[in-house]
Order: structure tokens, then sequence, then C-alpha cells
């Protein structure tokens, strides 16, 4: 007996290929069919994985997919191709992936059986890449392709005969008048040139609008994700002290990732310690840091095709300075205040507005402004505060949309004191008269440097923090840096 659950264990283990969770095929095929929905029944819609990317010589990057193609497929394959048909009878979906190669999987890896690509993305027609020209040309010449009866295309033909095709491809943003055209543009080109009936039409405000209202299953492979990012950050927070190198900060908050499934980072880790702190994306992570010194820790985990977004700002020694802890308590009190307003029907713009607000009147405060009325806080506050999360990062999507539930942002104020921004205005009356004011404040404050962001989910009960396990407040931080290691992470 327990050599037969042996065996079933080991033949677990070897098997080459882990299938992914029934629930994510669920939310894949309610990813399509709403985008089917918005495509409507004369579209064809051609979606392609990413190319691999090129790190140095013949060596590449660990592979990455396309964010809107993994989100509509959960394939993580490069070559491989998305085709949905929303006007077709039965066969809406089909699926291209690279054929079976002993010798290059030898080298490279699996790749992945028609019936792993079924089973994975939950699309019941999955042709080889290979297959892809003739199948394309099948179509827009109205004739049946494979095993597939003739009538199940009779729309989109139909659309096609009437001059009412159309042609759906995630284009993005135009090329300037002399760059080079992308591959995709090219294609759509040479497409249109060979076959009729058909306009190009740009799809990707519906993809990418679709992205940003998260379902119930990213929702929660969202909070996993920002689980990992905070367990990562109070990691980060232990390895610091003085005389530590920002790297070894890097590579605690990293090593949490990986021991617990993450990908990989979602975006370069920043670990910037004193001055570094004033730059918005240092990524060196070199310096060795000071006592007295605040770090800047801006970092979180790719989980599952998840990226949340979380920066701390704390104090090498354990214990901020008074003069640490009055620029601290201000973006504080910025995000705390703009959190108030991120509610459902608003927009990120009211959301950075107030901490915009709240900063002025801080500076002001201080001394390092002199009025409140006009742009002087941008010599301190010098980016936005709000931005989508999600797949990317920085997430896809209408900036401006309306704040409803599901959608996934940060709050993420920030203040830096550089060393020498005065000496950089431009050479007018005004500021010289503003530079000689605020001089003592800045000579206080010089090379302090914090961002304090937070990422959240507005659910239909509200605000959710979903990096709420970050200590944040200079109490927190405070006695947390003080007290023995604790881990937080379900496992
Ligand atoms: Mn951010």
């Amino acid at each position: 007996m327990v050599s037969r659950i042996l065996a079933s264990v080991i033949a677990l283990m070897l098997l080459p290929h882990a299938a992914l969770a029934a629930d994510f095929q669920d939310d894949l095929k309610a990813r399509r069919a709403k985008v089917m929905q918005e495509l409507g029944p004369d579209s064809i819609l051609i979606v392609w994985s990413a190319p691999p990317r090129v790190y140095s010589n013949d060596v590449d990057y660990e592979y990455r997919q396309d964010s809107n193609f993994y989100y509509l497929t959960g394939v993580d394959q490069a070559e491989s191709i998305l085709v949905l048909m929303p006007g077709n009878g039965g066969h809406k979906e089909m699926l291209f992936v690279l054929p079976r190669d002993a010798t290059r999987e030898h080298w490279e890896g699996h790749r992945l059986t028609k019936e792993e690509a079924m089973r994975d993305s939950g699309i019941a027609t999955v042709y080889e890449t290979t297959e892809f020209e003739t199948f394309l040309a099948s179509m827009l010449s109205r004739r049946s392709y494979g095993e597939v009866p003739a009538q199940e295309y009779d729309t989109f033909f139909k659309a096609l005969k009437e001059n009412h095709a159309r042609l759906q491809l995630l284009l993005g943003p135009p090329p300037g008048p002399k760059e080079e055209l992308p591959q995709i543009f090219q294609f759509a080109n040479r497409t249109r040139e060979r076959f009729f009936g058909f306009t190009v039409n740009d799809a990707t405000a519906i993809v990418e609008g679709s992205r940003q209202v998260k379902t119930a299953y990213e929702q929660k492979v969202l909070q996993r994700s920002a689980d990992i990012s905070s367990e990562a950050h109070r990691a980060g927070m232990k390895a610091a002290h003085p005389g530590a190198y920002e790297y070894e900060v890097e590579a605690a908050i990293e090593y949490i990732y990986k021991k617990n499934g993450a990908d990989d980072w979602g975006y370069p880790s920043i670990v910037g310690s004193g001055p570094n702190a004033t730059t918005l994306h240092y990524e060196k992570s070199k310096r060795q840091m000071q006592a007295g010194e605040l770090l800047l820790v801006d970092a979180a985990a790719n989980y599952q095709y998840m990226t949340v977004d979380i920066t701390r700002t704390y104090p090498v020694s354990g214990t901020f300075s008074p003069a640490q802890k009055d620029i601290y308590n201000l973006v504080l009190q910025a995000q705390t205040d703009a959190m108030k307003v991120a509610a459902a029907g608003a927009k990120l713009s009211d959301v950075h507005n107030k901490t915009v607000d709240v900063i002025k009147q801080g500076l002001l405060k201080l001394g390092l402004i002199t009025d409140a009325t006009g742009d002087q806080y941008k010599t301190w506050y010098t980016h936005r505060a709000t931005h989508w999360i999600g797949m990317d990062v920085h997430d896809v999507g209408e900036r401006d949309r309306t704040l409803a539930p599901g959608m996934a942002f940060v709050i993420e104020p920030g203040i830096y004191i550089r060393d020498g921004a005065l000496d950089q205005l431009p050479k007018t009356p005004e500021n010289a008269a503003f530079i000689q004011k605020v001089r003592p404040a800045y000579e206080r404050y010089k090379n302090i440097g914090v961002r304090i962001e937070d990422s959240f989910l507005l659910t239909g009960s509200g605000l959710e923090r979903l990096s709420s396990k970050v200590p944040r407040t200079v109490d927190e931080i405070e006695s947390f840096m003080k007290s023995p290691q604790t881990s937080t992470l379900p496992r």
C-alpha cells in the first residue's frame, strides 16, 4: 500500500506539466466571453504571445508572457496565437501553439501538448502555430478550415461578403511618422493588401478595459501577491541596519518572493538609502547605509501575473529623527486623507489632488514653500500619487475612468528634498526670492526622501488596503524594527 502511494506521488512529481486550477480556467472563459460580447459577431480578434527578449549575446531573459495574451489564455509559452470569432457557432475560440519538437525541448524545455494547451486555457480548438497562415487565409477567403463545418463561420463570412467584417488587433498607440512600423501594424497592412470585406480595428480598449475591473479570482491572486510582497517588506525592514548594504535588503526581499512561489519581482526593486532615497527609480542598490539615514524601499513580487506596488521609508537605525518625522508624517497625512477620497464614483485624479492639497499646506508650515496656491510644491513633490495595478504594476486602462468595485490602484505621495534642487531652478527674480526664504528649511531637510505607497482594491463595501500588513505609521515602524522577527504570511 505504502509503495503504491509512493509510486503515485512519484508519478505526480514526474508529470511534465502541472495543470492549472479549475477556477482559473473558469475565469479565463468568462474573460473571453466578456471580450467577445464587446467585439461583436462580425469580428475576428487575433492576439499574439510576447517575443522572447535578449538579455545579452545568446542569453534571453526569463520568458514573460504578454499580459493581454495571458489574460485571455493563461498560456505562458512563446509563439502562441489566440483567435476569437464571437459570431461562430460552437468554435468561437482557437489557440495556436508550437508543434512538439523533441530536440528543441531537450534544450529549451517542455512544450505544451495540444491536450495540455486545451486543459490550461479551456479552449477546445487547438491548432499548431504552423497552421496559422493557412487558417487565416481560409477565414478571410470565406473558406472553412479543418474539420469545422462551414456553417459554423456563417455570421463572419456573411459580414465579410457584405464588407462590414472587422479584423480586431491589439494595435496600441500608433508609431511616430518617422518610426519603423511595429510588426502588428505591418501585419495589418499585409492583410489589408491581400483580403477584402473588413476594416482593421484596435481592440486594445476592450481588452484593457476588461482588465481594469478585477474578477473575484483575480482579486484573490492580487491579495496573495500583496501578502507575499508585504512579508518581503517586513523581511527588508529586519535586514536594514547601519553598515548594511542596500543589496542585502534587496536580497532579503527577493528571497521571500521566490520562497513563496512568486515568479520574481514585478518591477526591479528600488532600495535607496540616504540621498539615494531622493532618486525616484534608483535601481543600483550598491550603497552602504549609515546610522541616522532613511531607507526607501519600493518593491513587489510578480505572483501568477499579478503585481501590487508597495513603498516604505524607514530609519536605518530604527528611530526617526525629528526632521525625518516632520516629512514622514506629512506624506502619511496626505495618503491617509486621500484614502477617504478613493470611493466609488471618484476618479484617480481626485485622489491625487487630495494629496496635493495636504502636501501644499504641510510644506508651507515646514517653510519649504512660501505660497500654497501655485506650483511651488512641485519642487519637492515631483510625481503623481495614483496608478492602476494588476497584471502590470502600472496597469493598463483609461486613466480617467470612474472608480468602481473591482478596480485596484495605489496611493503613493512622496516628498524629496534633493541636494541641489534649489540650484536647478530657473534663474528668475521670483525664484531668487523663493530660494532665499526656503533655504533654512531646505538645509534642515536636505537629503530626506519619503514615499509611502500602498495598494488598494475597491470593493462593494469600500476600500481595502491590500498591503495593510506592512508597518506604516512612525510608531508601527519603530516598534516593528525593535521587535523580534515575526511572519504574518499564511502557509
Ligand atoms: Mn507605484
